[in-house]
C-alpha cells in the first residue's frame, strides 16, 4: 500500500481502521505500508530451490547489460517459469485437496456412514455419474452414489489416461489439449511432477516447465475444482437464486455473532444447522443475547450464502476489521485465506478464533477439530463456545451502518433455467442476445483483494465499466463479495449502471447485470457456462471463439494463478491487476510466451495492467475482436448507433 493511496473504498473499512488505530491494533494495511515488496521476488527472478542460493537474476538495468544466471547456470527464464508453476502447484493443490475432502465425505455419505450428510440433489447425481461414465439405468441411487464417490476419489490419484471430466470440454478444446500433450492424469500426479521438475537440476527449459504447469492447472479447473463444486452440489443442493445482504453491517449488537471464514462448506453447513438448534437458541437467550447471528467471510461465505442465504460480513481484507467491531463472539475458520494476524487482533478484543480443520491450525487459536462422523456435534460445540463468549465482550462495540441487498446463487444450471425456462432449459436466449448485440460479451471477474491496492477499487471500476458497455459479468470469490457490497448483484443495478442492451435483457429476465456464481472452486461453473454457450451454437466451436474475457483484479493468492492459467489454456483472454508487477516479468522469454505466443496455441493468453480502467478497455477490445471474427460486429454497430434498428431487434 503506497502512502498516498486510500486503503479502501469500503466505508466500513475506513471507519474501523480509525477504531483499530485508537485500539492500538496493527492491521494488514499498516504492515503493507511498513514493508515494501521485494522487487526481484515480485518479478519471479529469485530462486531458492537449493542451498547455493538464493540466486537473484533481475533484468539488466540497461538494454544490452549483463543478464545474470544462477550459480547452477539456471537462466532467468528457467527461474521465472519454475517459480510460476510452483505457484500453480500451490493453487491447484489447495483447490484439489478441498475437492478430495469433499469426495471423501461424499463417499461416506453415500454409504450411509455419516448421519448428517446425504444426497440432496438426485438430478445432479445422475448427471455427474453419466459424466464420469457410470451406468445409471435401473440402479438404486445409493449404488450410483457409492460408485460415483469411489470413482471421484480415485480421480485425484489417477496415474494413467486423463481426468474424466475433461470430456465435458468442447471437442475443439480437447483436440488442442491432446495435440499439445497436456491432458492431465490425476491432479496429484501433475502437482508432484511440478515439484520434481522444479527441483534443482531437473527440467531446465521454460516451455517444457510451463507445459507441466498447464497440465496441473487443467487438472485443477476441470478436475479438482470441478469435482469439489459438483459433489458439493449433490450433497448440499445446486444453488438457486437467494436474497441476502452483504457487508459488516450484517453483524448484530444484541445477538451472538459467529463468522464462518475460509473455503469449505462441509463444516459450515453443519454450523448453519446448529445455529437453528432450539437448545442453543435458548442458551443464547439465557446469556442475554437475542439470538444467534451467523454470517460468512471469503469463500465459506459464498458457499453458505448460495445455498442458505446466510449474509456475508465481508471479503478477504475485512477479516481483521470484523474483529475490530468488538461484536464478533467467534470467528470459525477452516482453510485458505485466513490471516495469521487474526489471533493477535483478537487478543485486543474478546473474539475467539476457532480453528477446525485437521490441516490448518494457528498458534494461539482455540482448537475444536471437526470430523464428519460427528459433524453436528462438532458444530454445536463451536456454536456453544461462541454463546459462552458473548458475555466477555469488552470495550466499545462499533458495527458500521453499511450493508447492501443482493441476489446470489447463479449456478450454471440456474442460468440455463432462468434464460430458457424449465422445459426448454438452454443458453440459446443468451446466445441470441449476444448475437443480436444487446449483450456485447461475457466477462468472468473473479479473485481476491490485495493490500497493495486500494481495497475493492479495481473490482468496482472494472465491473462498472464492463456492464456500462453491455458486457454481462459472471463473478466468484471475493470479487463477488465486492460486487454484492456495492449493490451490483440486484436487478435494479442494471438501471443505474448497465448499458441499454444489457439493461433490456436484465429487465426482461429479471436478473442482475452481475451474476454471483459462487466461491473460488466454483470458477468451474464459469467454465461450464462457457462450454454450454459454445454447445448451444451460433458463437463458434470453442471457448476461444466466444466474445468473452476473464479478469482477476486485486489478485493475491497462488490459487488465482492456477485459475488464471486454466482459464488461459481453456481459451480465455485473461487480465490480472492489483500489484505493480507480474511474477514472470523478470524474464522476457516467459513473458512473451504467456502474454503473446500462448494465444497461437491455446486461443487464450495472459495480460496484465495496474490500471483497472485499462483492464476494462483491453477486455472490451478483445470481446469486439471476437465479435468481428464471428461476423457480429455489424449487429453491434446497429445496436449502438441506430435507435430505429434497436427497436426492430426487440
Ligand atoms: Fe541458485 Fe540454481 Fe540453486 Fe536456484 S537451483 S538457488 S538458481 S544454484
Ligand atoms: S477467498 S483466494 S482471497 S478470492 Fe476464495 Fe478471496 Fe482470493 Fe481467498
Amino acid at each position: 500500500m503506497a502512502e498516498n493511496k486510500p486503503i479502501s473504498v469500503d466505508k466500513t473499512v475506513l471507519e474501523l481502521y480509525e477504531k483499530a488505530k485508537k485500539d492500538g491494533v496493527n492491521t494488514v494495511f499498516d504492515r503493507a505500508m511498513d514493508m515494501k515488496p521485494c522487487p526481484i521476488g515480485a518479478e519471479g527472478s529469485c530462486c531458492k530451490n537449493c542451498a547455493m542460493g538464493p540466486c537473484r537474476v533481475p533484468l539488466p538495468k540497461k538494454e544490452g547489460g549483463e543478464q545474470k544466471v544462477g550459480l547452477c547456470g539456471a537462466t532467468a527464464a528457467t527461474i521465472a517459469a519454475r517459480n510460476f508453476i510452483r505457484m500453480i502447484a500451490g493453487g491447484a493443490s489447495a483447490h484439489s485437496d478441498h475437492g478430495r475432502g469433499v469426495a471423501e465425505t461424499f463417499l461416506l455419505a453415500a454409504k450411509g456412514e455419516i448421519p448428517n450428510y446425504r444426497v440432496r440433489d438426485t438430478q445432479k447425481l445422475y448427471q455427474l455419474a453419466m459424466d464420469m461414465g457410470i451406468e445409471i439405468e435401473g440402479r438404486e441411487d445409493k449404488d450410483i452414489a457409492v460408485e460415483l464417490g469411489e470413482k471421484a476419489l480415485a480421480e485425484f490419484g489417477r496415474q494413467t489416461g486423463h481426468i474424466s471430466l475433461l470430456e465435458k470440454a468442447p471437442e475443439k478444446r480437447k483436440d488442442i489439449w491432446k495435440k499439445e500433450g497436456v491432458m492431465p492424469r490425476g491432479v496429484d500426479r501433475e502437482i508432484v511432477e511440478i515439484m520434481h521438475r522444479t527441483h534443482m537440476g531437473v527440467d531446465q527449459d521454460y516451455k517444457s516447465l510451463l507445459k507441466q504447469g498447464t497440465r496441473a492447472a487443467i487438472g485443477d479447473g476441470w478436475g479438482g475444482s470441478m469435482l469439489a463444486t459438483d459433489l458439493q452440489d449433490i450433497l448440499f443442493g445446486v444453488p438457486v437464486p437467494v436474497i441476502s445482504e452483504a457487508n459488516l453491517g450484517v453483524l448484530k449488537k444484541d445477538e451472538v455473532n459467529i463468522i464462518v471464514h475460509g473455503h469449505e462448506p462441509l463444516l459450515s453447513e453443519m454450523i448453519v444447522l446448529a445455529s437453528h438448534d432450539p437448545e442453543l437458541l435458548s442458551l443464547a437467550k439465557s446469556k442475554g443475547a437475542n439470538g444467534i447471528n451467523l454470517s460468512g467471510m471469503c469463500c465459506t461465505a459464498n458457499e453458505v450464502l448460495m445455498r442458505h442465504g446466510i449474509p456475508i460480513s465481508g471479503n478477504f481484507l475485512q477479516q481483521e476489521f470484523a474483529i475490530v467491531t468488538g461484536a464478533v463472539d467467534a470467528m470459525v475458520v477452516d482453510v485458505q485465506c485466513i490471516m495469521q494476524s487474526l489471533v493477535s487482533v483478537a487478543s485486543c478484543y474478546h473474539t475467539k478464533i476457532i480453528t477446525t480443520n485437521p490441516k490448518a491450525d494457528i498458534t494461539g487459536a482455540t482448537r475444536i477439530e471437526f470430523h464428519e462422523h460427528d459433524a453436528l456435534n462438532s458444530a454445536k460445540k463451536i456454536v456453544r463456545s461462541a454463546i459462552e463468549n458473548f458475555k466477555n465482550r469488552k470495550g466499545e462495540v462499533v458495527i458500521p451502518n453499511h450493508k447492501s441487498k443482493m441476489i446470489a446463487g447463479f449456478s450454471h444450471e440456474t442460468i440455463n433455467y432462468l434464460l430458457g425456462g424449465s422445459f426448454r432449459a438452454s443458453y440459446k436466449p443468451l446466445n441470441d442476445n449476444i448475437i443480436n448485440g444487446r449483450i456485447r460479451g461475457i466477462a468472468g471477474v473473479v479473485g481476491c483483494n490485495n493490500a497493495r491496492t486500494t481495497h475493492d477499487s479495481h473490482h468496482l471500476i472494472l465491473i462498472k465499466e464492463l456492464i456500462k458497455n453491455d458486457v454481462i459479468v459472471l463473478t466468484t470469490g471475493c470479487s463477488a463479495i465486492t460486487a454484492a457490497k456495492e449493490g451490483l448483484l440486484t436487478p435494479e443495478a442494471a438501471y443505474e449502471y448497465a448499458g441499454p442492451g444489457l439493461r433490456e435483457v436484465c429487465e426482461t429476465v429479471g436478473i442482475p447485470p452481475v451474476l454471483h456464481m459462487g466461491s473460488c472452486v466454483d470458477n468451474s461453473r464459469i467454465l461450464m457456462a462457457a462450454t454450454a454457450v459454445v454447445k448451444d451454437g451460433g458463437l463458434g466451436n470453442d471457448i476461444s471463439d466466444l466474445p468473452a474475457a476473464g479478469a482477476a483484479p486485486e489478485w493475491m493468492s497462488e490459487k488465482a494463478i492456477s485459475i488464471g492459467h486454466y482459464f488461459v489454456v481453456s481459451g480465455v483472454y485473461t487480465v490480472f491487476s492489483g500489484s505493480e508487477t507480474f511474477p514472470v516479468f523478470g524474464s522476457k522469454d516467459v513473458t512473451k510466451y504467456l502474454f503473446e505466443e500462448m494465444q497461437e496455441t491455446y486461443g487464450g493468453m495472459w495480460d496484465f495492467t495496474s490500471d483497472p480502467m485499462e483492464m476494462a478497455k483491453k477486455m472490451i477490445a478483445h470481446i469486439d475482436k471476437k465479435r468481428k471474427a464471428l461476423g457480429l460486429d455489424k449487429a453491434r454497430e446497429r445496436v449502438l448507433f441506430d435507435m430505429e434498428a434497436r427497436r426492430e431487434l426487440v
